[in-house]
């Protein structure tokens, strides 16, 4: 059958998505858009597993065994828009021949800016900042409040020297802070140079040592809970912990607590354990700041993440290996 002639896939969008993205999927295939971009019910998810050749979710949607186990015998594509992929069960999709692609590299330069953006503004207190101005409170100039802690000549320690990880260490060492890390592997000798990075094969060591402690690993079996109620009772008193990957890596309720205390001197905080859901205790902290996972959040960085995912499509229905398939050995 000539190409032209040739039943055009059926593409099932989960979410809104910027409209030239939109358009371009309307044009190639036969798509599904979610129009007042409500996430779906699990229901809604496998009636969109049960009759779409090609599924397109975010991180809001759990692709788990429940939702494959009803799958169409059609669909073969998840072309998740996203760069993590902890939603979606890659084993059992494996299993059921189903090929899953996300959408990396394009949004490191924006994850790594708000990480810097969170360790600045948590380091110099810049939301009890705001706050205190907005509540019309600000009587004026004080020698001895807002103090927040000095950045320069202080040790990051960043946990995953991925791209992210690196892109963030870029950033820091023109803040003057020294780049410290913890990784599955080292990296390049020659990426250790240019950053002066000190690797650290213990975590446990590093985390004794840091001022500032950033989470830039994905959240998979093995890094769940990675810092640990142990884990972060090893960090110092003075020390703020960032994260702008995925909230399950941290013991949330563990570094609540020790917010509250006063044993960790602050958070900058832009994924939770538990999303949307923000533990109502982090909302009463001063010490933190809060954002609503918005690190990728750039109108150039949405369009470039559709861009992949129409590319993963579109090499995918014409019958290739689409360039960005992860597996399940990778994560
Ligand atoms: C994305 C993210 O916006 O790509 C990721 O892993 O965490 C976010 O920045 C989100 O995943 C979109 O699905």
């Amino acid at each position: 059958m000539p190409a032209s002639q040739k039943k055009k896939p059926l593409v099932i969008v989960t979410r809104k998505l910027p409209d030239a993205i939109e358009t371009r999927l309307m044009e190639l295939f036969e798509t599904r858009l979610n129009e007042d971009d409500k996430p779906m019910s699990a229901a809604q998810l496998v009636d969109a597993a049960k009759h779409a050749d090609v599924l397109v979710p975010t991180v809001t949607d759990r692709i788990d065994a429940r939702v494959l186990s009803q799958a169409g015998p059609k669909l073969k594509l998840i072309a998740s828009f996203g760069t993590g992929v902890d939603h979606i069960d890659l084993d059992t999709a494996r299993q059921r021949g189903i090929t899953v692609t996300n959408t990396p590299g394009v949004l490191t330069e924006d994850t790594a800016d708000m990480a810097m953006a969170l360790v600045l503004a948590t380091a110099r207190r810049m939301g009890a900042g705001e706050r205190l101005l907005r509540s019309g409170k600000w009587t004026g100039w004080s020698p001895t409040s807002m103090l927040g802690a000095r950045l320069q000549g202080k040790r990051l320690g960043i946990i995953g020297m991925g791209r992210i990880g690196q892109a963030l260490a870029r950033r820091a060492r023109g803040f003057g802070l020294a780049i410290h890390y913890h990784n599955r592997r080292r990296v390049h000798a020659d990426t250790e140079r240019e950053l002066e990075a000190t690797y650290w094969e213990s975590l446990d060591q590093m985390l004794a040592r840091m001022d500032v402690v950033s989470v830039n690993c994905p959240h998979t079996p093995a890094t769940f809970h990675l810092l640990s109620a142990r884990r972060l009772k090893l960090m110092k008193p003075g020390a703020i912990v960032i994260n702008a990957a995925r909230g399950e890596v941290i013991d949330e309720n563990a570094m609540v607590r020790m917010l509250r205390a006063g044993e960790l001197a602050g958070a900058g905080l832009d994924v939770y354990e538990h999303e949307p859901q923000v533990n109502p205790k982090l909302l009463e902290l001063e010490s933190v700041v809060l954002l609503p996972h918005m690190g990728s959040a750039t109108l150039e960085g949405r369009i470039e993440m559709g861009e992949k995912v129409l590319i993963n499509i579109k090499t995918f229905a014409d019958g290739h290996k689409p360039p960005d398939r992860v597996l399940a050995t990778m994560i």
